[in-house]
């Protein structure tokens, strides 16, 4: 409930971030991946053409009940496993905050994270 709630003022601040393009005081909204195809495979490389900031948001949109997002540490990136107490979202519009340094994260869909649909971000 509390979390529905959250989620509910996260995506419209994203939204309104989004709309004006602006900068807000989360830092800049990206959304993930190569237009239009938002969180998908082969997605690795993509955030190696940017230079994020820490509080900068990844919105991951994709077809709900066809992926997730786990954020996981660098064992949960190289194996393509999650944690068991995982916070798994799957609601096909997600996010995660940027941290400064590594930031990993994953699809964990039988296949995905193998098929490189996982990401490694490394914020200055
Ligand atoms: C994804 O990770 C969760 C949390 O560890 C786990 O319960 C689930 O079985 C995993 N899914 C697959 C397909 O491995
Ligand atoms: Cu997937």
């Amino acid at each position: 409930m509390a979390q529905g709630r959250i989620s509910l003022i996260f995506a419209t601040v994203l939204l309104l971030g989004l709309f004006f393009r602006c900068e807000n005081v989360w830092g800049n909204t990206y959304f993930v991946g190569y237009d239009p195809t938002g969180w998908i495979f082969k997605i690795e490389d993509w955030p190696t053409r940017q230079n994020f900031k820490p509080d900068d948001t990844f919105v991951f949109s994709y077809n709900r009940g066809q992926h997730n997002v786990i954020v996981v540490d660098k064992q949960g990136y190289d194996t393509c496993k999650a944690p068991k107490n995982a916070y798994i979202q799957s609601s096909g519009f997600d996010y995660m905050i940027l941290n400064k340094g590594e930031n990993y994260v994953i699809c964990n869909f039988t296949g995905h994270c193998e098929a490189k649909m996982k990401m490694a971000i490394n914020v200055l």
